[in-house]
């Protein structure tokens, strides 16, 4: 057969039209959130076209530069139609974007009221209605509030609200809201799920990745302002002029996004080379024998660097420091404190307004035999001995990002400290990027956990965003769980928890559902009841996770080192890494005896925290063996003794995951296919690894009740 000039115009047309349907159909998961898909509702698309007819936005800088051209790619796409965009006052409905300096209209707002308590990022997002028109006002006192406004107006759009009566007012509540990667230079990602680093080292600062600006236009629509580049396990050689180049070629692409810099630094970074040997972790990049705060060549070396990065980074954040922890080089090899350490850091930080974020994630053997206590026993004796640009940063739990912990209680006891809650987003400990688990009811069990450390209403979250206090150091990180696979999270619904990351950094007092349904619409469907089906999967699904790992207050029994199965027989190497350690099962009982009689960590929390964990009859069930070694038989609230109550917290957690499953495939056809069968393929794993967690853990604790498992013949 001849082909015509005709038939292959055609043929090409026909391939052409089914290839970009195929394209249109297929979602790899690469807009994340940001999808802006037509609006297929004819009434809510005719309310917004009405309301916004043209586009008025004044400015040029990159900033503004961004958000016009976010909005005609989201308001292009979402009403399927061209909006005019001009500098000069409005005719006819329209969207009105500016600041005090760029607007008459804002200023005219301003005399009205509350600019000038919105501080550097928020926003007004309000109607103003006169006898010519009706605008939409989205007004901040600099660029990056209304980039942080235009975006809240899109989700508006993408979550199909109404654009009317709009009388919005949103700020912050906490300073920092940072992602912490924990990146190696090697493009390797510690505790990372989903590729390799989105960071090309190798190819910068020349070649610049298209991602970064995705990566940057992702948090930004988040609220994220800072971004620790690489682990916490950090090479010294990120100092080193060569990588600082390409950290500045980052920033310089992160700037227009609201978004700085900071970086993970190496405590022995001032020492020479030579002192690094096989594995230690040790050995600088720099001249010196020592690295000892107190050592004036080092205070020096530490000035000298941290000016050479604000002269290639003049917004530069600050560092993070991980010090005298897993092998990690810190102050106390030269006999100094932790405060010690991190001042050094930040007086040479504080002529250019960085920070240093010191972690608290310590766990010294010779500190205590506990190791969930070991944290707050170094630190509580700092407190107020920080200089003011550092934070303490810690972990939500005092373990490790356990799938529940109680919080760690040196939140309460470092009053005259900032704090900086350290959480991860990251699935390290719960079922990687296989698991779905929606961590947003996590997070907000954590925020909400009272620690009563000045009466009731000492939530965490009023700590963590100073409202308790009297600072405006506040910061919150999320370790990120991005690499470069296609959909940027590995797990298409862990991008769910990037998105609730920064939702909740930016207000934590957004309910998880709202944050979930948000994310759906945006990411997924607006159908209402594929919906209602979806968040019912994720806000179960946390839940369900504690129950088939690590119900009843149950921690630190993953098979060791990937951390990712069951492993409750593990008993070699450290103490604390031995999950033997952690559940103490015999034939008594199952739990860790954390009581007053114990190792007494419930006394590092304030009363009447400190009695309600202590009495067995009031300590919560999900803190149970966390706290207590619990008989067998012990009676539960249930009424079920305790190895019938851990049966059952097993086999629910394994039924929940086949209900989650089973709600995920009613779903067929409603929403894309190839997310369909993305999340089918990893639930079907998920319901595997559920039954094998319950079925390790129930056979090995069997051995130590000796009764049996309930309905196992
Ligand atoms: C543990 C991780 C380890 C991290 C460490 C940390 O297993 O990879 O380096 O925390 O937070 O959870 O420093």
């Amino acid at each position: 057969m001849t082909f015509t000039r005709n038939r292959i115009f055609s043929l090409g047309t026909i391939l052409l039209v089914l290839f970009s349907r195929g394209l249109a159909l297929a979602d790899d998961g690469y807009e994340l959130w940001l999808k802006y898909r037509t609006l297929d509702n004819a009434v809510l698309l005719s309310h917004y076209r009405e309301a916004i007819t043209s586009v008025i936005l004044p400015g040029e800088s990159g900033t503004i530069q961004i958000i016009r051209d976010e909005l005609k790619r989201g308001l292009d796409t979402l009403l399927g139609a061209g909006l005019r965009f001009s500098a000069s006052e409005p005719r006819g409905n329209a969207l009105v974007l500016g600041t005090p300096a760029s607007s008459a209209i804002v200023r005219r707002l301003l005399r009205e009221g509350t600019l000038h308590s919105l501080g550097s990022e928020g926003y007004l997002i309000k109607s103003v209605t006169s006898s010519k028109n009706r605008l939409i006002v989205i007004a901040a006192n600099g660029d990056i509030g209304l980039l942080y406004g235009m975006f809240h107006f899109l989700r508006i759009i993408q979550t199909r609200q109404p654009v009317v009566h709009l009388d919005i007012f949103s700020s912050p509540r906490i300073r920092y809201r940072l992602l912490d990667h924990w990146d190696n230079l090697d493009g390797s990602v510690e505790r990372g799920y989903a590729g390799r680093s989105l960071w090309k080292w190798d190819a910068l600062p020349e070649k610049i990745d298209d991602r970064y600006r995705d990566y940057a236009r992702a948090n930004a629509s988040i609220g994220i302002n800072g971004t620790v580049l690489n682990n916490v396990n950090a090479n010294p050689a990120i100092l080193k002029l060569e990588y600082l180049r390409k950290v500045a070629a980052l920033a310089d692409i992160f700037r227009p996004y609201g978004i700085r810099v900071f970086l993970s630094v190496n405590f022995s970074s001032p020492t020479s080379a030579k002192f690094e040997q096989e594995g230690n972790r040790k050995g600088g990049i720099g001249n010196l024998d020592t690295a000892d705060p107190l050592d004036p060549q080092v205070r020096r070396w530490w000035k000298d660097k941290v000016k050479e990065i604000y002269r290639l980074i003049p917004d530069f954040g600050g560092f993070l420091v991980k010090a005298s922890s897993e092998g990690m080089p810190g102050p106390q090899e030269y006999g100094r404190t932790h405060a010690e350490g991190a001042n050094v850091l930040a007086e040479a930080l504080k002529p250019f307004h960085g920070i240093v974020m010191w972690r608290a994630f310590v766990y010294d053997s010779s500190v205590d035999p506990d190791r969930v206590k070991r944290a707050a026993l170094e630190f509580v004796p700092l407190d107020g001995l920080f200089y003011p640009n550092v934070f303490v940063q810690a972990k939500n739990g005092p373990l490790d990002f356990q799938p529940r912990e109680p919080v760690q209680p040196l939140f309460g006891t470092m009053a005259r400290t900032p704090l900086l809650l350290e959480l991860q987003i990251t699935q390290e400990y719960l079922g990687h990027s296989t698991h779905l688990v929606y961590l947003a009811p996590m997070w907000k069990e954590y925020l909400q956990f009272d620690l009563f450390s000045k009466g009731p209403g000492s939530t965490l979250a009023s700590i963590v965003d100073g409202s308790s206090r009297t600072t405006d150091m506040t910061g919150i990180a999320g370790v990120a769980n991005t690499g470069d696979d296609r959909n940027w999270c590995g797990h298409f619904f862990a991008q769910a928890n990037w998105f609730a990351f920064g939702r909740l950094a930016w207000d934590h007092s957004v309910s998880a559902e709202q944050i979930a349904n948000e994310w759906i619409r945006m990411s997924l469907t607006s159908d209402s009841g594929s919906c209602a089906t979806i968040s019912s999967i994720m806000m179960d699904s946390w839940e369900a996770c504690v129950n088939y790992m690590t119900p009843l207050g149950l921690h630190h029994i993953m098979e060791v080192d990937v951390h990712y199965g069951p492993g409750p027989q593990h008993d070699s190497g450290r103490e604390d890494w031995r999950s033997v350690y952690y559940h103490r099962a015999d034939s008594a009982g199952l739990g860790f005896d954390r009581s007053s009689t114990g190792s007494n960590a419930v006394g590092q929390y304030f009363p009447p925290l400190r009695s309600i964990f202590d009495n067995l009859e009031t300590c919560p069930e999900k803190y149970l063996l966390w706290f207590h070694h619990v008989r067998w038989d012990h009676r539960m609230n249930s009424g079920r003794t305790l190895w019938e109550e851990l049966c059952e917290r097993y086999t629910s957690g394994t039924d929940q995951v086949h209900g989650m499953y089973g709600q995920w495939l009613s779903l067929e056809g409603t929403i894309d296919p190839e997310v369909f069968s993305h999340v089918k393929n990893k639930l079907e794993r998920q319901v595997i690894d559920a039954a094998l967690w319950k079925d390790t853990c129930l056979s090995y604790f069997q051995h130590f009740s000796r009764k049996p498992v309930p309905g196992q013949r």
